[in-house]
């Protein structure tokens, strides 16, 4: 596959899901310039990408166990459904028998796309502070009126998720512009396009062990541990692509 077809591909996965696409080599790709955020192993199975960092390197602002968990049993159960799916998308082609394509291709979507926000999620945190700064500033000055202002309605954003889901930043290729939105659980009212920058989780497996119904302290906490290096790279390497 030539280079940019196959770019178009991750960043089509990356916006929208699974929507898109159906076959689990597409993943396999190298992960190119900027962060690691393969999806697959070797093999081309989807896999569960290590943490950057300790389990309780987050602390106070998540805890170890909410990590742990987090982590190891929700999104390996995203990974582990990805794989699933895959096999019955497969063995649906070899069979050209598709009875089961709306529950199939649903089951795709949310697990991809869980996967994909997870892999973000965890890589847009760190202990180390960080600040945003070059193309990153410029844009969220230049689309979203200043730093103040993109935090605030990302903060309100994601506050007012219903029920289970996310607050995204997220960079549009087509319009080269940046944009802040909700998504409900993993794959719901996104905009469609958008590569995800900086994703905050708010389901309730996030925070609920250390901060209960205070979904908005664990958000207003959260721009304490955010990796805005990661955030940037992310960024580079959607504007390059
Ligand atoms: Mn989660």
């Amino acid at each position: 596959m030539e280079n940019g077809r196959r770019e178009f591909l991750k960043a089509g996965a990356l916006a929208a899901g699974a929507g898109l696409i159906h076959a689990s080599g597409v993943f396999a790709a190298e992960a190119g310039p900027g962060p690691a955020c393969a999806l697959t192993d070797a093999s081309g199975k989807f896999a569960l990408p290590p943490l950057p960092y300790a389990y309780d390197a987050l602390e106070p602002v998540i805890d170890e166990q909410t990590v742990r968990i987090h982590h190891g049993k929700h999104h390996a159960g995203y990974v582990a459904g990805c794989n699933a799916t895959a096999d019955a998308l497969a063995a649906a082609r070899a069979g050209m028998d598709f009875a089961r394509i709306k529950a199939l291709s649903r089951d795709f979507a949310f697990n991809l796309s869980g996967h994909v926000l997870h892999t973000v999620y965890w890589t847009n945190l760190s202990p180390e502070k960080t600040e945003p700064s070059g193309r990153l500033a410029d844009m969220i000055k230049r689309d979203l009126g200043s730093l103040d202002a993109m935090k605030a309605q990302l903060s309100a954003a994601t506050k007012a998720v219903e029920a289970s889901g996310w607050g995204c930043l997220g960079y549009h290729p087509m319009a080269g512009a940046l944009s802040v939105f909700q998504i409900e659980k993993h794959q719901d009212i996104v905009e469609v396009g958008a590569v995800p920058l900086l994703v905050f989780d708010v389901w309730e497996h996030a925070y609920y062990l250390k901060y209960q119904n205070r979904r908005g302290d664990y958000v207003d906490a959260l721009w304490r541990i955010v990796n805005w290096d990661d955030v940037s790279k992310r960024l580079e390497r959607a504007v390059a692509g």
